[in-house]
């Protein structure tokens, strides 16, 4: 079925036929939890973990936290145009719908829940000035 719906989407606007494609199933498979920290507590400008992999058809609890003393971004266009965004939640917001980067303030938390569709190695950074060229990207794989 997510080989058929690949192969699908590789021949069709991926964002447009994700929604009305997707089946129904996925949204009922356990969402695989995984966490990412913006920056730490000591402000070193890096993501912990820097290297992110997911298995495409699979469904992900992505819970991005941002201990550190400054604002940062989670940007990763060309993954995020890969993937279905079920939701966004940040504290009693919840968001649908598509999501190309996230800011995420001091203390902040946000769950994003998804599905990759598109495999492919993909680059992850921090838009802030300066915070990329300080180290403060990452990789991500969808297998
Ligand atoms: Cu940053």
């Amino acid at each position: 079925m997510i080989l058929a719906l690949l192969a699908y989407l590789n021949l069709a606007n991926v964002s447009a036929a994700i929604a009305t494609n997707l089946p129904v199933g996925l949204l009922k498979q356990a969402a695989t939890e995984i966490g990412v920290n913006l920056g730490n507590s000591a402000n070193e400008l890096l993501f912990e973990p820097n290297n992110l992999e997911f298995v495409a058809g699979k469904r992900y609890n992505l819970h991005l936290v941002n201990p550190s003393p400054q604002k940062h971004y989670f940007t990763a266009k060309d993954f995020a145009d890969g993937i279905w965004t079920q939701k966004v939640e940040a504290g009693k917001v919840e968001i649908k719908g598509a999501i190309h980067d996230l800011e995420l303030k001091p203390g902040a938390e946000a769950e994003w829940v998804f599905v990759p569709l598109k495999p492919g190695n993909y680059s992850l950074r921090c838009t802030i000035a300066g915070h990329a060229e300080a180290g403060m990207t990452g990789q991500i794989a969808v297998n």
